[in-house]
C-alpha cells in the first residue's frame, strides 16, 4: 500500500508550484496585477485557477465516488472567480454552466473543436491518485474530467500524459519503463516529438537552460506547448530540492503557474509531503484544506481496496 505522504504531497506541490510560480507568469501587465491581487488579507500566498479546479475535481471525485460530469461541471461553475486567473474560453463556459447551461451545450461554444489549452491537464492529479492502480479508468476518468471544458482530441491528450505521469511517479516506476510507458500516451506528433526531445535530454545527462527549454518543449498556454514541459523538469529534478525546481520553472517564463503545478504534482507523487518546506506550506491559502482533500482520496482508495479484497476473499471462500 502507498504511504499517504505521498498523496498529500502531491496535491501539497502542486499547489505550491502554482501559488509560488504566479508571480512569473506571462507579460509584465499579469505579474503586476498578480502583485496586486496575488495574496490574501491574511498575507498568505494566492493559488490560482489550477489549484482551484484541482480542488474541485478532488472534492467531487471523493462525493460522488467517482466523475459525475454533472456534479463536476457544476462544482467548476461554483468554484470560478475571475481573480483566480482563469482562461478566456474556460470563464465564458464556467459563467454559462452556473446560469444554467448543460456542459455539453457550451464546451464547443467558444472554439469548434473545443478548447486546445492547458487548463485539463492542469487539473487531473487528483483522478492520477484516485486511479492510480486502475489504468483504464484512469484513462476514461481523465477523459470525462477534461471533456467538460476541453473537448479538444490535444487538450485530453495532455492532460492524460501529466495524469499517467503523475500515476506513474506515486507507483516508483523506474526511468526506463516510466518513458517507455507515456511513449504509449502520446498519439499527436507534437507530442511525440518533444517526449523524444526530453527522453534523449535526460538519457545522456545533459542539463539545458530555462529558455532552450521553453524553445524546444514549449512554455505557453496550448497543452501541447507546456505538459512535456512539466514532465520533463519533473523528472530532471526528481532527486532535487523541490526549491530548485520551482526556481527553474520560474526561469522558463510563459505559463509558469500551470507548468509548476504540474511538474510538482509530479514531484511530489513521488517524493512526498515531507521533502516539501513547511514555511512554504504555512504560506499558501488553504493548504490544511488541500491536504485534507488528499487524504480523502487516499481514503477512499484504501475503502475500495479492502473491499476489493473483502469480495476476492468471500469468492475463494475464505
Ligand atoms: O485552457 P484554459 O482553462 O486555460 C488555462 C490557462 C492556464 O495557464 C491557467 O493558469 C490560466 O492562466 O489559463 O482556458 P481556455 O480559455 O480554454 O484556453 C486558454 C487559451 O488558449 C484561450 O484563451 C485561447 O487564447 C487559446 N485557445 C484557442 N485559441 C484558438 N483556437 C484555446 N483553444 C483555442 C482554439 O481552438
Ligand atoms: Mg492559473
Ligand atoms: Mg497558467
Amino acid at each position: 500500500m502507498i504511504n499517504k505522504k505521498f498523496f498529500t504531497g502531491c496535491l501539497l506541490a502542486s499547489a505550491l508550484g502554482d501559488a509560488l510560480c504566479a508571480p512569473y507568469e506571462g507579460g509584465w501587465q499579469e505579474r503586476l496585477v498578480w502583485r496586486i491581487i496575488g495574496h490574501t488579507f491574511f498575507g498568505k500566498k494566492r493559488y490560482t485557477d489550477d489549484t482551484q479546479m484541482t480542488m474541485d475535481v478532488a472534492q467531487s471525485l471523493c462525493t460522488q465516488n467517482g466523475i459525475n460530469q454533472e456534479h463536476l461541471a457544476k462544482t467548476f461553475a461554483a468554484g470560478y472567480k475571475w481573480s483566480r486567473g482563469y482562461g478566456a474560453g474556460a470563464a465564458k463556459m464556467l459563467k454559462k454552466i452556473r446560469r444554467g447551461a448543460a456542459w455539453h451545450s457550451v464546451n464547443r461554444a467558444a472554439y469548434p473543436d473545443g478548447s486546445y489549452g492547458n487548463g485539463a491537464a492542469m487539473r487531473v492529479s487528483p483522478v492520477a491518485l484516485y486511479f492510480h492502480d486502475k489504468p483504464e479508468k484512469r484513462k476514461t476518468a481523465v477523459q470525462n474530467v477534461s471533456e467538460i471544458t476541453h473537448a479538444n482530441p490535444l487538450a485530453i491528450e495532455g492532460a492524460q500524459l501529466i495524469a499517467a505521469a503523475t500515476s506513474f511517479a506515486l507507483s516508483q516506476m523506474n526511468f526506463a519503463q516510466f518513458h517507455s510507458s507515456l511513449a504509449d500516451h502520446a498519439r499527436a506528433e507534437p507530442y511525440q516529438k518533444r517526449l523524444q526531445t526530453c527522453r534523449i535530454w535526460l538519457k545522456a545527462g545533459e542539463q539545458p537552460e530555462s529558455t532552450t527549454v521553453a524553445r524546444e518543449l514549449g512554455n505557453g498556454i496550448a497543452a501541447v506547448d507546456s505538459c512535456v514541459t512539466a514532465i520533463y523538469i519533473a523528472c530532471r529534478f526528481i532527486n532535487q530540492p523541490f526549491a530548485d525546481m520551482l526556481r527553474f520553472i520560474q526561469g522558463c517564463s510563459g505559463d509558469t503557474d500551470t507548468i509548476g503545478a504540474m511538474a510538482g504534482a509530479i514531484w511530489g507523487a513521488r517524493n512526498g509531503i515531507s521533502r516539501l518546506n513547511k514555511a512554504d506550506i504555512n504560506s499558501l491559502e488553504s493548504a490544511e484544506k488541500i491536504e485534507q482533500l488528499a487524504e480523502d482520496i487516499y481514503d477512499s482508495h484504501c475503502i475500495r481496496t479492502a473491499r476489493r479484497a473483502k469480495k476476492q476473499s468471500s469468492r475463494n471462500g475464505c
